[in-house]
This record gives C-alpha cells, sequence and structure tokens, in this order.
C-alpha cells in the first residue's frame, strides 16, 4: 500500500483480507447504513448536499444535486447505477478500489438507494477485468447473506436487489447514457441528454448514475457526518480523493488525500520522479485533460484551481512522463485509443479521431508536412464543442495542450524528418 493522508477509502487495503465482510465490519463498516436507515430518506440525501461530494468519475457534478433532480415518487420504478467501466487512459482508481475493498461501495449502493427511493441497483463493470467483477459479486453476496442487503435491509422494511453486470469491454460505455443503452442490451451509443438519466434513464424510468468512487464515499459521510467530510479538500472542492500516480514515478499507485493536494506534495509521498530523471509533462486527470509540465507542479489539485490553469481535474489519474518521453508519440498513441473507441455515431469524432490519427504518425514518422500543426488543430477545433459527447472533446485535449506546450518538439519532427527520442529510454511507449 502506499502512503495516504486521509486513510477512508484506503483504510482496510493494508489488511490481509482487505476485501471481506469481517475486515470492513472490524473498522466500524455499516454503521452508515444503520445512522441512514434511522433517518428520512430526504435527510440522507440533505446530508450529501451538506458534505460538498462532487463527483468522482470526471466532471465533479454535486452528487447530492444530482439526486434531487430524481422526480417526485410516481410508484414506478427509479434506479440506482453505479459507473465501473473505468478505462480513461491513466486512470486507475475505481478497479483497485472495487479489488481492495468492495464494501465500500456495497454499503455505498445502500445508503444511496434508500435515500433516492431504488429498490433495484446495478453495478456496471468493464467487461475485460474479470477477477474485478467477480470480486464486486462476492462482496455483493456476503452483504446479502448478512442482512445489509435484499428484503427488508437490516429490519428496516427497506427491499433493495443489486445486479452485477459486466459490460463487453468500450470506452464509451463510461459514457453514462451509453452505458444505459448497453445495460438495456443495445449496442452502447451516447444518447441526445436532456433529457437526463435522473428523469429517464434505465428502462426510460428515473436513474442516477454515480461513478464507483462518489458512491463509495457515501458511508463515511453518513457515519462521520458532512462536517467531518466538508472539513478536508477545499471551499468548493470538499473530502478525500484518490489519486493515481503511474509513469515515471518511484512509487506508483493509490494515494488518498484531500482535494487541493498538489503533485509536488503527492511526488514527496511517491519517492518523486523516478532517479536521475525530471519531470516533463503530466495529465491532472487522465488523457482527456490538457496536459501540464513542470510549471504546474504548485497547482492545487481540486475542480476550481485546475480549471483555472486551463485543464481538468478529472479524474484525478496523474501520469508522470519525464525528459526521455516524446510527446508526440505519447499523444499519437492516446490518439489512437480515442481513433479505435469512437463509437462512430457522429461525425466529428469518429472522422475527427480518424484523421488526427494520421497526422499524428505521420508525424512521428518522420513524414511530417509543413502546415500538419494547423491542419491538427483545425481539425481539434472541429470536434471540440460539436461531438455528440465528451469523447470527442476529450480527444482534442492531449493534442491541443502538446501543441500549445511543445510546438518545437513536433516542429523538430518535421523538420529533421523523424522522431529525435530513444523510445527504449522512456520504456513507457513500446
Ligand atoms: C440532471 C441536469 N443531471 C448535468 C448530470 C449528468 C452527469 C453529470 C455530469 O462526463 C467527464 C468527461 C470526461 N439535470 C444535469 C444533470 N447532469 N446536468 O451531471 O455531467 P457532464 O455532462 O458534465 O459529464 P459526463 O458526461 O459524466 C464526465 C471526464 O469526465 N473524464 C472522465 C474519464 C473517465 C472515464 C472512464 O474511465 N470511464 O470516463 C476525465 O477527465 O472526459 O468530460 O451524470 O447526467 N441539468
Amino acid at each position: 500500500m502506499t502512503d495516504t493522508l486521509t486513510p477512508v477509502l484506503t483504510d482496510t487495503w493494508d489488511a490481509e483480507r482487505s476485501w471481506a465482510l469481517s475486515t470492513y465490519l472490524d473498522k466500524g463498516g455499516y454503521a452508515g447504513l444503520r445512522n441512514a436507515l434511522a433517518m428520512e430518506p430526504g435527510a440522507v440525501v440533505q446530508a450529501v448536499k451538506d458534505a460538498g461530494l462532487r463527483g468522482r468519475g470526471g466532471a465533479g457534478f454535486p452528487t447530492g444535486m444530482k439526486w434531487g433532480f430524481l422526480p417526485p415518487d410516481d410508484g414506478g420504478p427509479r434506479y440506482l447505477v453505479v459507473n465501473a467501466d473505468e478505462s480513461e487512459p491513466g486512470t486507475c482508481k475505481d478497479i483497485p478500489l472495487m479489488m481492495a475493498s468492495p464494501q465500500h461501495l456495497v454499503e455505498g449502493i445502500a445508503i444511496t438507494s434508500y435515500a433516492i427511493g431504488c429498490h433495484h441497483a446495478f453495478v456496471y463493470v468493464r467487461g475485460e477485468v474479470l477477477h474485478v467483477y467477480r470480486r464486486v459479486m462476492n462482496a455483493v453476496q456476503e452483504a446479502y447473506d448478512a442482512g445489509y442487503l435484499g428484503k427488508d435491509v437490516l429490519g428496516s422494511g427497506f427491499d433493495l436487489d443489486v445486479t452485477v453486470h459486466a459490460g463487453a469491454g468500450a470506452y464509451i460505455c463510461g459514457e453514462e447514457t451509453a452505458l444505459l443503452d448497453s445495460l438495456e442490451g443495445m449496442r452502447g451509443q451516447p444518447r441526445l441528454k436532456p433529457p437526463f438519466p435522473a428523469v429517464a434513464g434505465l428502462y426510460a424510468r428515473p436513474t442516477v448514475v454515480n461513478n464507483v468512487e462518489s458512491i463509495a464515499s457515501v458511508p463515511g459521510i453518513l457515519k462521520n457526518g458532512p462536517e467531518w467530510f466538508a472539513s478536508m479538500g477545499t471551499e468548493r472542492s470538499q473530502g478525500h480523493g484518490l489519486f493515481s500516480l503511474s509513469g515515471h514515478v518511484t512509487r506508483p499507485g493509490q494515494y488518498e488525500a484531500p482535494l487541493g493536494i498538489t503533485l509536488r506534495e503527492l511526488l514527496d509521498l511517491a519517492g518523486g520522479v523516478r532517479a536521475g530523471h525530471e519531470l516533463k509533462f503530466w495529465t491532472p486527470g487522465g488523457s482527456s485533460t490538457p496536459m501540464f509540465t513542470a510549471e504546474h507542479l504548485d497547482v492545487p489539485l481540486d475542480y476550481e484551481s485546475v480549471g483555472a490553469a486551463k485543464s481538468m481535474l478529472g479524474t484525478r489519474a496523474l501520469q508522470i512522463f519525464d525528459e526521455t518521453v516524446c510527446v508526440v508519440r505519447a499523444v499519437s498513441r492516446w490518439t489512437d485509443f480515442y481513433a479505435h473507441e469512437s463509437c462512430g455515431k457522429c461525425t466529428p469524432c469518429r472522422e475527427g479521431t480518424y484523421w488526427m490519427k494520421q497526422v499524428l504518425r505521420r508525424i512521428e514518422a518522420g513524414e511530417g508536412q509543413d502546415g500538419d500543426l494547423e491542419l491538427l488543430l483545425d481539425l481539434c477545433e472541429n470536434i471540440l464543442g460539436r461531438a455528440f459527447c465528451a469523447l470527442g472533446d476529450g480527444a482534442t485535449s492531449p493534442v491541443t495542450s502538446s501543441i500549445q506546450l511543445f510546438r518545437d518538439e513536433y516542429q523538430a519532427h518535421i523538420d529533421g524528418h523523424g522522431c529525435p527520442f530513444d523510445p527504449s529510454a522512456s520504456a513507457l511507449f513500446a
């Protein structure tokens, strides 16, 4: 386990059987659910609003407010769907969380479902990670056996069933409406919004879609109170979060810390950039967030400060690249990913990511032409804000930000008819 400043979601990760219900109960697990069941559902929603919890899946939308968007109960079903389709390049927090301590998520599902009046919740797990799917299934079964799920949860009269569903392995299914289509058995493609899922979601019924870490953060709020949660972080980005350090860092892994921590502080915990090397560029929240350089080491990692520095906090996926990495090569690999994962529904994303890939590939291969950088920026301009969902916008971030920060390096590939870097020195992009 890595160092952690706020051991909440990571509190059992060092235990031998960290994932077991008994380990979770030893740490006071399910006290939040007991507290919640003694409250009115509306008061539980209010507690999450007061805590200031914001969505941990990338967008940072206020969680309690999202729950509050559900229309009044009309007697029909309403659903909670947990987005566990983690697949953004660099993003690696929900999968470790579900592997190490899935009961945080299961308790969060029970509390959230009670708060919003849901009797059937779903967890949509990324298709490729069978071990995670099994681990969450096992955790759900343990919770059923102990009376935390099923009929008459803890004698409260509240009934809740949980279905764990494995997707088929498509990045687009992390987009909430494509996820709902996939869960309904259709090909996963984004739906037009509005209506938002809160109004017409799964099977056209009111649905809350939340990220794994968002839901896993709910038990702590109900156990310790909203003030406890709000006392961590910054004024408008409250609470704790998982920061995932990967790439050229001495001790990569998950660092749980208050929002507003800086990369410089996180690197102190993680042993710094790999020995003998220096930071060249990094992503604050996965490949879809505009990249930063060493100049941004002291930017507080909260929604407002990262936004003010012209990027996004996203999923706090801090990918660290040292001076051995060719930025063109890195961006080219990410663009391959977006082109491959584009669902094809809208023209700007389908065609734009394809052409960005072609142009980046030729620059990388030493066949770049004068005007290629303008062409890339023009392609980005024609995708940004014109694509059907956030995937298209996200695909432009690494391209535009890297040209802005490393234009000379791109130009050197074009003028020198090749890549000046030795790929084996970085040992990251084979
Ligand atoms: C009801 C309204 N609900 C907004 C809800 C909406 C959604 C949430 C946020 O993308 C970002 C993306 C990735 N009534 C509402 C309303 N909502 N207005 O609020 O919505 P939105 O559209 O701002 O974001 P999103 O579509 O959820 C998420 C970025 O996160 N990201 C994520 C990467 C990771 C993955 C992955 O690994 N699966 O996706 C990283 O930066 O690019 O910009 O629930 O319904 N009036």
